[in-house]
């Protein structure tokens, strides 16, 4: 843990496996902007206010903090003997209102820069500058203060903060129906100062729009965030996941049901947002996740999270029965009749295994003829028998099953994008012999992705929110970026799923009247077409890197995922807002900038990786960098088969005059996409084989625009880079340095991403590069004579002088008005070397391009 110059400690000092109490933990954390600070907070930094005025106001609001009761609703422990590791900083709590009370705690302490006291008895009359946390149960200041009326409205989840003014006192009431509604209340409350927000006349109520709010935790593959800095492993016997079932060498000792700090960390980061669910274990599944060994070790992590209202999953594999490692409770294959009673025994006994060890378990994550995963599709049945199947079983349990429908199987349709609703959509339309519709019990979650192919930079939304009515849905976001440029890109992923979540889906009811709340947002909270259980997960990013997410700015996308799945009609900026004051400054120019560099940057990585509608051009060995050549033994693997580039043209035709997968839309998107005149540019070839002369909004030809959108998306990461140079003074300086370093490697890889692709299309294009009239396009004078034509892929220009002229540039003339520039340098002599630097403001940001010229003797 990193602790603070301001407290004088050092790291290590905390306490150790739950013995100490809040009293030593309030003395002992705390975090400020200390140099050597490593990201390992997340955003649940409390650094002193820095404003002395804001401080005064805030320690004058808040002088003491009351939580009644905190210790009486323990939760439920498991595991006898529950502990930390030796060294641990952080502490096991009991139950949900004492995490919240050390939270206040900690954070108050932090953020005030000195210690609140904290009582247990409600006195008399509770004292001016009372921060009361609790429940109508638990608390008797509560009760007093806030009607059950009052706390209806809010739900199971929700929360209340008032402040509350008698006489001369004021004081703040955080509250909740549940310990969790009061737990999230408090983060709510320690986020404003965090955010240096006012503390005063507040009366926030606030209640999640999604009831489900998951994480799906991949602890192997698309692992970003792992020790191991030549990648996403880990070191010293650790695999690199967050959590330690089998670490090996040096870290055997650090094995689950030894709680790490980390796990802590994290449930408190997860609590902060609202994150209510974690499936720990990849979709690919291994059995063992369900061996008794590893099930003592679950029930050790489901208990240090369950304080923070966190209940585990598991990922499981559909023919697990017959795994050997189960003997003597296996099945044959002939066994696995999702309708027998074997099968469905064998289901019910081993999630009452689990059950018995935690009694919470949420249920199984399940992904099944699915990229070589079993599934009943195997032995003759559909995904119904097999959902309902292993649903049946364990309903019985009060537990939940995820059916993922990433789904693709060859023999169904030549376009990948509309296997899943044909595998997936007669089912729900399927007439019940009770006259209901749709097959899929009350009990199966219906899990996809935001998009019809994978996680991608940019795709459409699937066309299945708003047609699966009859059925559950959850929504699949990736917050690991596995195609949004991994641990090394910096890419702000919550515009991405704002976008998402208000798409119009056009969706219409069956007698054709387009629904009134019909957002993809609305689809998933259940509003347009009255679900009660509803669903968001996010594929997680935890490792055991210090920062937890690999990159310090991909914490911002968990972050943003938690307050999204929370309320998915609140703005990404505001959101980044938030983060950037809680992780890195509340300085107004430090926001400024730094959200500024956020909110273009996922526009960009689609500018310099897949332009105007492009998919999938990703290397197949790694998911990072281009390789649009790729042709793999599986067509819809291959790069070539999503970009279809021809001489004609570039992109895949999904028309109705082409595969028709625009059909699967409600008839309003069907026709807008499957028009190429309607459609949105930035969903071009994700429906249409676009000519290469076609004419764009901008006016240019096709090939001249995508050429320039790729060299945008550099150009927008250059822009970054330098304004993260800027911010040198402003941050503290390990985490200005592994952001600087990252973002050198961006911009190299994201030029990377543009000569690759734009190399290749000109093979089919058979034109160049365009020039002089791209956005940074510029004609420069020297020695009286005019030259342009240049390429603004390219890195420097040669620049013929001729003997005896100046190499000296005496005008710049951009080829877009928008544009401004700016001459670095001159030329000494010839040969000697010019920059200048041209900037615009362009629809998703800032670009630069530094002009590098070289300054030659001209031959003749
Ligand atoms: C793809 C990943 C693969 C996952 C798959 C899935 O490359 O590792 O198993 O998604 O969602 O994006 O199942």
């Amino acid at each position: 843990m990193p602790v603070t110059a301001a407290t004088g400690l050092v790291a290590g000092t905390g306490t150790a496996s739950g013995t100490a109490g809040w009293e030593d933990l309030a003395a002992g954390l705390g975090t400020t902007a200390d140099d050597a600070y490593d990201g390992s907070d997340l955003w649940l930094r409390y650094v002193p206010v820095s404003d002395p005025n804001l401080l005064w106001k805030y320690r004058e609001t808040v002088t003491t903090v009351i939580v009644e009761n905190a210790g009486r609703n323990k939760v439920h422990r498991h595991t006898p003997n529950l502990g930390m590791a030796p060294g641990s900083a952080e502490r096991l709590v009991e139950s949900t209102l004492e995490a919240a009370r050390d939270e206040l705690v900690r954070g108050l302490r932090g953020l005030l820069d000195r210690a609140v006291p904290v009582r247990a008895d409600p006195g008399d009359r509770p004292p001016g500058g009372a921060v009361i946390v609790g429940t109508r149960d638990s608390s008797q200041l509560v009760r007093q203060h806030l009607s059950a009326r009052d706390l209806a409205s809010v739900g199971d989840d929700g929360y209340l903060i008032r402040s509350v003014s008698r006489g001369t006192r004021e004081f703040t009431v955080i509250a909740g129906n549940t310990e969790v509604g009061a737990l999230y209340g408090t983060f709510a409350f320690l986020r404003r100062l965090q955010t240096h927000k006012t503390i005063t006349r507040l009366d926030i109520s606030e209640s999640p729009r999604v009831r489900n709010r998951h994480l799906n935790n991949w602890e192997t593959v698309r692992l970003y965030s792992g020790n191991n800095p030549s990648g996403t492993g880990g070191l010293n016997g650790e695999n690199g996941t967050i959590f330690n079932f089998a670490a090996t060498g040096q870290s055997a000792g650090l094995n689950l049901p030894v709680i790490l700090d980390r796990y802590i960390v994290v449930a408190r980061a997860m609590a902060s947002v609202g994150i209510n669910g974690i499936t720990i274990n990849l979709v690919n599944a291994d059995n063992v996740y369900l061996t008794p060994a590893y099930i003592a070790q679950e029930a050790a992590l489901a208990d240090a999270l369950r304080p923070y209202g966190i209940k585990i999953a598991l990922s499981i594999n559909y023919t697990a029965p017959t795994d050997p490692r189960f003997a003597p409770d296996t099945l044959t294959n002939e066994q696995l009749d999702p309708h027998g009673a074997e099968f469905r025994g064998w289901w019910n006994r081993r999630a009452a295994l689990v059950q018995a060890s935690v009694p919470d378990f949420t249920g199984f994550t399940v992904k099944a003829n699915s990229e070589g995963q079993p599934g009943p599709q195997d032995f003759g049945d559909d995904h119904g028998d097999g959902a309902n199947a292993i649903a049946a079983a364990v309903d019985p349990l009060g537990m939940k099953i995820f059916w993922r429908t990433f789904v693709y199987n060859a023999d169904v349709d030549e376009d990948r994008l509309k296997r899943a609703y044909l595998e997936f959509g007669y089912i729900d339309d399927e007439r019940q012999p009770d006259g209901t519709k749709g097959r899929f019990l009350d009990n199966v979650f219906l899990q996809t992705k935001n998009g019809p192919l994978d996680f991608q930079g940019r795709e459409p939304i699937h066309p299945m929110f708003g047609r699966m009515e009859n059925t559950n849905q959850a929504l699949e976001l990736q917050i690991t970026q596995e195609y949004t440029g991994q641990d090394e890109m910096l890419c702000y992923l919550g515009p991405m799923w704002e976008e998402a979540l208000k798409t119009d889906t056009y969706a219409r009811d069956e007698r054709g009247r387009l629904l009134d709340k019909r957002l993809m947002g609305h689809i998933v909270d259940g509003t347009a077409q009255g679900h009660s259980d509803t669903a968001i997960v996010g594929v997680a990013n935890l490792g055991n890197a210090d920062n937890l997410t690999g990159h310090h700015f991909s914490q911002a996308n968990l972050f943003a995922f938690g307050r999204q799945s929370w309320d998915w009609t609140l703005d990404s900026a505001d959101i980044a807002a938030d983060w950037v004051r809680m992780t890195w400054s509340n300085r107004g120019n430090v926001v400024g900038t730094i959200v500024r560099m956020m909110m273009g940057s996922w526009e960009a990585l689609v500018s310099y990786q897949t332009p105007l509608g492009m998919a999938h051009q990703f290397r197949s060995s790694d998911h990072y960098g281009p390789n649009p050549a790729e042709r793999l033994a599986r067509d819809d693997w291959s790069p070539v088969y999503y970009n279809k580039a021809d001489s004609s043209g570039l992109g895949y035709d999904r028309s109705p005059t082409g595969s028709d997968f625009t059909a699967q839309y409600f008839p309003t998107l069907a026709a807008r996409y499957g028009d190429i005149d309607t459609v949105p540019e930035n969903l071009l070839m994700w429906f249409h084989h676009v000519p290469w002369d076609r004419r764009m909004r901008s006016g240019r030809i096709f090939w001249d625009e995508l050429v320039h959108r790729y060299q945008m998306g550099v150009q927008y990461v250059t822009w970054m880079r330098l304004t993260w140079d800027s911010l040198r003074s402003s941050i503290d300086a390990r985490r200005f340095a592994e952001v600087e370093s990252k973002l050198a490697v961006h911009e190299a890889d994201a030029g990377d991403w543009r000569d690759t692709c734009v190399n290749y299309w000109k093979r089919f294009s058979g034109r160049d590069n365009p020039v002089d009239g791209g956005p940074l396009s510029i004609k420069i004078v020297v020695g009286g004579r005019a030259i342009g034509a240049f390429d603004l892929s390219a890195s420097s220009y040669p620049i013929p002088v001729p003997a005896g002229a100046s190499p000296k540039i005496t005008k710049v003339i951009p080829s877009d008005r928008a544009a401004r520039y700016e001459i670095l340098s001159q030329a000494d002599g010839v040969p000697g070397q010019a920059v200048v630097r041209v900037i615009k403001e362009d629809f998703f940001g800032p670009i630069v391009k530094d002009y590098v010229f070289v300054m030659e003797r001209a031959s003749t």
